[in-house]
C-alpha cells in the first residue's frame, strides 16, 4: 500500500486525515431523545476552584510497597489519559519520603549559608519580590519505570509503569541571583539543598548547574506550587533526577565538596554491572513511550489509529522519535510537535492501520546530542541486578488479535 511507511501498518502522517473510519455515520447512531436534560434545565453553579468532569475519571495511580511506611509513597501521572505535554497540577506525579508537610509560608524561611560573604535569609514574601523566570520542564523520578527492570512484564497501564514523569510550567527565582547576592567563595563547588520535611531530604548540586538554570520554584502552571510539589518553594534542577529537586526547600549550604548525604549514598547511587557504583549521575537520559494505545486499553475495531506518545531527555531537546509496529523490525519517523522545547516533554504522533493481527508497538527517541534510547536489554545491562534507577529502555506494548494491549518484554 502506498501510504505505508514501515511494517505492521505504520502510515504516512497525512493518512489520518483521509480516514473517517473512526467516526460513525449519523444515521447509524441510536435516535437521540428530543432533548437531553442538560438542554432543558439550568446546569450547576460556578465554583471557587474548578474540577474536571467526573466522566473523565482522572486518577493518579497510587504506588505502594515503599518499605518505610505509608507516608513514604508516590503517585503516578495517568499518562494514558492525557494528551498534549503539560501535566495538570492535580495529576503531577508525587514522590515523598516522609509525607507532605503543611507549611505556613508566613513562618517558612530559606537560608543561604556556608562559604558565602554573607548569610542570607528569605521569607516567602521576600522571594516573591525577586525577578522570576518561567520555563516548561519535565520532572522524572530516577526510579520511574523500574518495574520494567524486573524479570516478568507486569500487565499495567502506561501511567502505572512509567508515570513518575510529569511536565509543568515552572516559575521561580533563578538560583544564581541569590548566590550572587550571598557572594560565593572562590573554592565553592557545591550547593547543598535541604528540605523542611520530616525526611530532611538533602542533596548536593554541582555549582555549575546551580549557576546555570536551577530555579527556586514558587509557581507551577501558574498557581502557587502544590504542597505535594514543595509549597512554598522547591529547588528545581532541570533535566535531572527528581530527587535533587529538593521540595520544601529551607536551606542552601555553599561548600567546596559534595555532602555525601544519606539521600545520595544509600540511595540515588547507581550500582553498575562491574561492581562499581556511579554517584551524582544526575541527568535523566533520553526516553520515550507510546501512551496510546498502551497497557490495559482495548482496541474495539480494526482500522486506523493515531499512535501517540511522549519523549524527553535531560540532555536537551528531542530531535527525532521513531515508532515500530512490528516489535522493532522496522521503524518510521513520527511527527513531533513543532515548538523547540529542551528539557520538556515532546509529543509525537503517527498514524497506524491495525489489521487485527498481533502487533508490538514501540518508540525510540533520539535527542539533540545524538543520544539514542536503548533497548530494554541494553538499558538493563548497564546496571547490576540490584540497580533499578535511570532505566530508559524501549517500552513495548503488544496488541493481541482481540485488541487487548499489554506490557511485554521483547
Ligand atoms: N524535601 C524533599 N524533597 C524531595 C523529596 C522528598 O521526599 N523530600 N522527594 C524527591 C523525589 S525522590 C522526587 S522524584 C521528587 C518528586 O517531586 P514531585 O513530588 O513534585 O513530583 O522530589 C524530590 N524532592
Ligand atoms: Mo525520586
Amino acid at each position: 500500500m502506498k501510504d505505508q511507511v514501515a511494517g505492521g501498518g505504520l502510515l504516512h502522517r497525512r493518512s489520518l486525515l483521509k480516514v473517517t473510519g473512526a467516526g460513525v455515520a449519523a444515521s447509524l447512531l441510536a435516535p437521540a431523545k428530543a432533548a437531553e436534560d442538560w438542554m432543558i434545565h439550568a446546569g450547576a453553579r460556578q465554583n471557587e476552584y474548578g474540577h474536571p468532569s467526573a466522566f473523565a475519571n482522572l486518577k493518579r495511580e497510587q504506588i505502594g510497597g515503599h518499605p518505610f511506611g505509608a507516608e513514604a509513597g508516590s503517585s503516578s501521572t495517568p499518562l494514558q489519559d492525557l494528551n498534549g505535554t503539560i501535566t495538570p497540577n492535580s495529576l503531577h506525579f508525587e514522590r515523598h519520603h516522609s509525607g507532605i508537610p503543611d507549611i505556613d509560608p508566613g513562618i517558612h524561611k530559606l537560608t543561604i549559608y556556608g562559604d558565602v560573604k554573607r548569610t542570607l535569609q528569605f521569607r516567602y514574601e521576600d522571594l516573591l519580590a525577586y525577578p522570576m523566570e518561567t520555563h516548561v520542564y519535565f520532572l522524572e523520578c530516577s526510579g520511574n519505570s523500574f518495574r520494567n527492570t524486573l524479570s516478568k512484564p507486569l500487565d499495567l497501564t502506561a501511567g502505572s509503569l512509567n508515570g513518575l514523569v510529569s511536565a509543568a510550567e515552572w516559575t521561580g527565582v533563578p538560583l544564581h541571583y541569590l548566590l550572587d547576592e550571598a557572594g560565593i567563595g572562590p573554592d565553592a563547588r557545591w550547593v547543598i539543598g535541604e528540605g523542611a520535611d520530616a525526611a530532611g531530604l538533602t542533596r548536593s548540586v554541582p555549582m555549575d548547574m546551580a549557576l546555570d538554570n536551577v530555579l527556586v520554584a514558587m509557581f507551577q502552571n501558574g498557581e502557587p506550587i502544590r504542597p505535594a510539589q514543595g509549597y512554598p518553594m522547591r529547588l528545581f534542577v532541570p533535566g535531572c533526577e527528581g530527587n535533587i529537586s529538593v521540595k520544601w526547600l529551607q536551606s542552601l549550604k555553599v561548600q567546596r565538596t559534595a555532602a555525601y548525604t544519606r539521600d545520595e549514598t544509600s540511595k540515588y547511587t547507581d550500582l553498575l554491572k562491574d561492581g562499581n557504583s556511579e554517584m551524582f549521575s544526575l541527568k535523566m537520559e533520553v526516553k520515550s513511550l507510546v501512551t496510546s494505545p498502551s497497557g490495559k486499553m482495548k482496541l474495539k475495531r480494526k482500522g486506523v489509529y493515531e499512535i501517540s506518545g511522549l519523549a524527553w531527555s535531560g540532555e536537551g531537546a528531542i530531535k527525532r522519535v521513531e515508532v515500530s509496529a512490528d516489535g522493532g523490525k522496522s521503524w518510521a519517523e513520527a511527527v513531533l510537535q513543532s515548538d523547540y522545547r529542551p528539557l520538556a516533554l515532546t509529543r509525537f504522533r503517527i498514524p497506524w492501520r491495525w489489521n487485527g493481527q498481533k502487533s508490538v508497538l514501540q518508540s525510540r527517541a533520539v535527542d539533540e546530542k545524538g543520544n539514542i534510547q536503548p533497548t530494554r536489554a541494553a538499558a538493563i545491562n548497564r546496571y547490576s541486578a540490584a540497580g533499578f534507577y535511570h532505566y530508559n529502555g524501549i517500552q513495548s506494548w503488544e496488541v493481541s488479535p482481540q485488541g487487548e494491549v499489554r506490557n511485554v518484554f521483547v
